[in-house]
């Protein structure tokens, strides 16, 4: 696939946590570091997104009583996965992956600082409307198409990629450079769900 220099690389969620060994290890999750690395060398333009929790966040089981981590409970804005503590703000499982190239990035996204929801989502928190700017740094920048790649393919690298059909972008997703959490069947649904929104998945680039 031809790369235009107008072309963004969005890099998801590399983190130290979502790695082995991490608080919430996606099997294989740095397996993408060299393919994230190989990949953002063809590109103009880099961006990566950083899940950034405060202590308590209300995504974290600890924060509900007589909750375990993967079930689900109802938020106000909808259904909500509980999750073991990850990312939080400032320690070491909220780092970036320390072999993955970060010098490129343009600009860096946290999201999910807000400690009352969650953001799966580069572009919207799980209200769906809450904007973490990034359409707006696009728009302003005149970057219509997005590829992206990281962790995790059913969660992060899903709500991202069909927010950013929903707000008009061009979008690929690059599957060699992700890994899924896969619970109970999210990633057969994320790639059905990225198929009718019109988000190209391609195996890798060249
Ligand atoms: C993610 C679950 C919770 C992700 C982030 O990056 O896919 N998943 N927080
Ligand atoms: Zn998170």
């Amino acid at each position: 696939m031809r790369i235009h220099p107008d072309d963004l690389l969005l890099i998801i969620d590399v983190q130290n946590d979502f790695c082995p060994g991490g608080a919430l290890a996606v099997a294989d999750g740095d397996a993408v570091v060299p393919v994230v690395n190989r990949v953002s060398e063809r590109f103009d333009h880099v961006v990566l997104t950083q899940d950034w929790h405060p202590r308590g966040h209300s995504s974290f089981a600890t924060s509900h009583q007589g909750s375990a981590p993967f079930e689900t409970i109802t938020m106000p804005y909808g259904p909500q996965t509980l999750w073991p503590d990850h990312c939080v703000q400032g320690t070491a499982g909220a780092a970036f992956h320390p072999q993955l190239s970060t010098d490129k990035a343009e600009l860096v996204i946290r999201k999910g600082f807000r400690s009352a929801i969650d953001s799966y989502s580069a572009f919207h928190e799980n209200d769906r409307t809450t904007p973490t700017g990034l359409a707006g740094y696009l728009r302003e920048r005149g970057l219509k198409r997005i590829f992206m790649a990281g962790l995790a393919t059913d969660y992060c690298v899903h709500y991202s990629a069909l927010d950013a059909r929903r707000l008009g972008f061009e979008t690929v997703v690059v599957e060699s450079g992700c890994r899924a959490i896969d619970l109970s069947g999210s990633l057969a649904a994320a790639h059905a769900a990225m198929a009718a929104a019109g988000v190209q998945v391609v195996s890798d680039l060249d």
